[in-house]
């Protein structure tokens, strides 16, 4: 080791200090984060011990296999968080489901649900379009899924922009999936797996839930819950739970769990990120609290306050409301493009994305909708009289695309309240 690096480690020095690039960027996207009102609905911003833990000397362990069966020494301290982690999830989530913590993201926890659900390739499953609210790993052509397996779509009504429960069943009876999969990235209505199980009895598919989006919602109660419904359930730690980057996945059964681990390791991952793992084990311990359910059912409310904002100031909104922490705002009811509007709310200090509402006429890229999520903006304390505040805002600045002078006064009330709610 040359004694620069041997330096490093014996006296710590600054990221400033050894790398000013990255360090910059790290500091250029501080101020962004401090200075900006993210909507961007599953983004979050997560405390300083689960960063401390993420950046811990965990990073530096190897631990491949599971707590007490791995296949390097030294992993009694990481074995300790790995158990923890699993404890505190099944609490969160009140279950005794098995529950595997080492998928590195949500798409990773959905191949290995796949694999672990029997499924061979060409198998057919059904799951929710990506243009209606879908995920890539729910069926996209482009995606693993949409390659191996036979996917059929479901999607939600013209009218209502929800699903329609008996239209899905009887497409389920038609299709006859091996798998169903429950769940979505842009749906801002109450998702029924009870109903869903159901369906999946009735045709003999298994049952997945990806409840990334709601998970925080579902620990708190504020959206009905998939365990004792699913066969499995996977979910990402890092959107309304608030944890770190990362996936989880729970099966209802031993039989399915084992499946599940052996998919996972040696399936589809090498080594665990153990400081991944602490650092989900310190979220889901922040989850357990009771502030959570206080920060959640804010997250709710102020969604709910945003989308009747913007329809009492002339905007469509899919579905006409929401149910949980997002909702998407069909920006061409007034002749904007998602795109246009993306682009132009970046410039007063308010980051969403754009996104295709369902039965689009516009290509992706452009699109007409923008996502609006509060889990981030709730986080920074934001409650509902800000939500509505930040929905007038971006009506003001979509309406007065054209007059700078209106766009600054946009701008300087992003500031304020950002100033107001102070991150890190
Ligand atoms: N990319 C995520 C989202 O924005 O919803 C889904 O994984």
């Amino acid at each position: 080791m040359s004694q620069a690096l041997s330096s490093n480690h014996t006296a710590p020095k600054a990221l400033s200090d050894i790398d000013p690039e990255i360090a910059a960027v790290v500091d250029d996207e501080l101020k962004r984060q401090q200075n900006t009102i993210e909507l961007i609905a599953s983004e979050n911003i997560v405390s300083t011990a689960v960063m401390e833990a993420q950046g811990s000397v965990l990073t530096n362990k190897y631990a491949e296999g599971y707590p007490n069966r791995r296949y390097y020494g030294g992993c009694e301290h990481v074995d300790v968080a790995e158990e923890l982690a699993k404890k505190r999830a099944q609490a969160l989530f009140d279950t005794k489901y098995y529950v595997n913590v080492q998928a590195h993201s949500g798409s990773q926890a959905n191949m290995a649900a796949y694999l672990a659900a029997g499924l061979e390739k060409g198998d057919r499953v059904l799951g929710m379009s990506l243009d209606h609210g879908g995920h890539l790993t729910h069926g996209f052509k482009l995606n693993f899924s949409g390659r191996d397996y036979e996917i059929g779509s479901y999607g939600v009504e013209k009218d209502t922009g929800a699903i329609d429960y008996d239209k899905l069943e009887a497409q389920a009876v038609e299709f006859k999936p091996k798998m169903i999969i429950a769940g979505a990235s842009n749906y801002s209505r109450t998702i029924d797996f009870e109903r869903f199980a159901a369906i999946a009895e009735k045709v003999g598919a298994v049952l997945m839930v990806d409840m990334a989006h709601i998970a925080g919602l579902v620990a708190c109660g504020l959206h009905s819950s998939p365990f004792g419904h699913a066969d499995i359930v996977t979910t990402t730690t890092h959107k309304t739970l608030r944890g770190p980057r990362g996936g989880m996945i729970f099966s209802k059964t031993l039989d399915i769990q084992k499946r599940i681990n052996s998919r996972v390791f040696p399936g589809i991952q090498g080594g665990p990120l153990m400081h991944v793992i602490a650092a989900k084990a310190v979220a889901f311990g922040e989850a357990l609290k009771p502030e959570f359910k206080e920060y959640m059912s804010r997250v709710k409310d102020s969604a709910n306050a945003m989308a009747e904002t913007f329809k009492e100031e002339g905007w469509a909104v899919v579905s006409d409301g929401t149910d949980n922490h997002l909702f998407s705002l069909n920006v061409m009811s007034q002749g904007v493009t998602g795109k246009a509007a993306e682009e132009l709310l970046d410039t007063v200090g308010i980051t969403v994305n754009k996104n295709l509402i369902p039965f689009d006429e516009q290509p992706a890229q452009e699109a007409s909708g923008i996502r609006v999520g509060t889990p981030a903006i709730c986080s920074r304390g934001f409650g509902v009289e800000e939500a509505k505040q930040v929905a007038l805002l971006i009506s003001k600045a979509l309406k007065n695309k054209d007059d700078q002078a209106v766009l600054d006064e946009v701008k300087a009330g992003t500031q304020a309240l950002c100033d107001q709610f102070p991150i890190y």
